[in-house]
C-alpha cells in the first residue's frame, strides 16, 4: 500500500496539500495556534472556544486513522472569545504504529503549512518522581529523545536549546503557579518499561517517561514554531509505582482529571493567543 508520505514525496509538500484540504473543508484559511491532544486531554476542545468545523482526519491528505480506541480521530477549528484560530488535533500517529517517522510528524508540518505559529503538545505519561501523584498535570520542560529515530533527513541541523519555549512555560504558569516542570523521555514502546528502564531514565536526567511528544517537538523547532509542552501524568513509572501498569488504569486516571486538566490547557490557549 502506498501513502502519500512515502518517498520520494516531500513531506513538506504533502504538508502543504493537508493545509490546503483543511482550509477548504474548514472554511479558516490560517490558524493561529495548534494543539496536539493526548490522553485525558481531549475536552479542552470544548473549552478553548467555538468550534468552527469537524473534520475526520481521513479526509485529510497524509492523515492516518487512529490506532486506539480514546484517541480520537478528527481535526478541528476552533475560534477563541478573541477571533483567534486554534486547530485542535485530535489524530496523533505513535511511532509505535510503525508507519515511519514522517507519518508521526504530518500533523505538526501541517500545522505549520496552516499558518500556526505555536504548538501545544499534550500526552498521558509515566511519571518518575515520587512526589507526583497520578492524574497530575506537568509542563515538559526538555525532552530526551530515545527512540533512536528523528523526523529530520540529510543534514539538517537544528537548535534544540530552550526547545519548550520559556515563555510559554511562564504563561501556564500565570494561568496555575502550582504547575511543576519535568524532562520528558520518548521511549519507542509500545511496551511500558522496565523497571531497570525507568532507572536508567531517572538517571540521565529524565522525570517523565512516554511514547509521543519528543519527535513531534523536534520537527515544531524545524518548521520555527513555538512549542510548549504538557504531559498528564497518569501512572508512575514501572518500578516506581508498587503496582503494575494497565492500559485501563492509565484510562482511568486521564477520565478523572480530564475536566480540570482541560479548562487549565484551555486557559492556557486562551492566553497564549490572546
Ligand atoms: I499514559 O508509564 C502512559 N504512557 N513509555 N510509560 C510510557 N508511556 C506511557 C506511560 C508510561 N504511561
Amino acid at each position: 500500500m502506498t501513502h502519500p508520505l512515502d518517498p520520494p514525496a516531500d513531506p513538506f509538500e504533502v504538508a502543504r496539500r493537508a493545509a490546503d484540504d483543511i482550509a477548504s473543508l474548514t472554511g479558516v484559511e490560517r490558524h493561529d495556534i495548534a494543539v496536539t491532544l493526548g490522553s485525558g486531554w481531549g475536552k479542552a476542545a470544548d473549552l478553548i472556544g467555538e468550534t468552527v468545523a469537524t473534520v475526520p482526519a481521513t479526509e485529510v491528505t497524509g492523515f492516518s486513522r487512529p490506532a486506539l480506541e480514546g484517541h480520537v480521530g478528527t481535526l478541528r477549528s476552533v475560534r477563541t472569545a478573541q477571533g483567534r484560530h486554534v486547530l485542535v488535533i485530535g489524530a496523533r500517529t505513535h511511532y509505535y504504529e510503525g508507519h515511519g517517522v514522517r507519518r508521526v510528524v504530518h500533523s505538526v508540518r501541517t500545522a505549520a503549512a496552516s499558518g500556526a505559529t505555536t504548538m501545544v503538545l499534550t500526552n498521558g505519561a509515566g511519571g518518575i518522581r515520587e512526589t507526583w501523584a497520578p492524574g497530575q498535570p506537568v509542563l515538559i520542560s526538555d525532552h530526551i529523545n530515545l527512540t533512536a529515530d528523528t523526523p529530520l533527513e540529510g543534514a539538517t541541523f537544528i537548535d534544540m536549546t530552550d526547545l519548550y519555549s520559556a515563555r510559554l512555560r511562564a504563561v501556564a504558569r500565570e494561568v496555575d503557579p502550582t504547575l511543576d516542570e519535568g524532562v520528558y523521555c520518548q521511549f519507542r514502546g509500545p511496551q511500558y518499561e522496565t523497571p531497570a528502564e525507568v532507572r536508567m531514565a531517572r538517571a540521565i536526567g529524565g522525570d517523565i517517561v512516554g511514547m509521543s511528544t519528543a519527535l513531534e517537538a523536534i520537527a515544531a523547532r524545524q518548521a520555527g514554531m513555538e512549542v510548549l509542552g504538557f504531559s498528564l501524568i497518569t501512572n508512575l513509572a514501572a518500578g516506581i509505582s508498587p503496582t503494575p501498569l494497565s492500559h485501563e488504569e492509565v484510562i482511568e486516571a486521564g477520565r478523572e482529571a480530564e475536566g480540570r486538566i482541560s479548562r487549565l490547557l484551555a486557559d492556557v490557549i486562551g492566553r497564549v493567543a490572546s
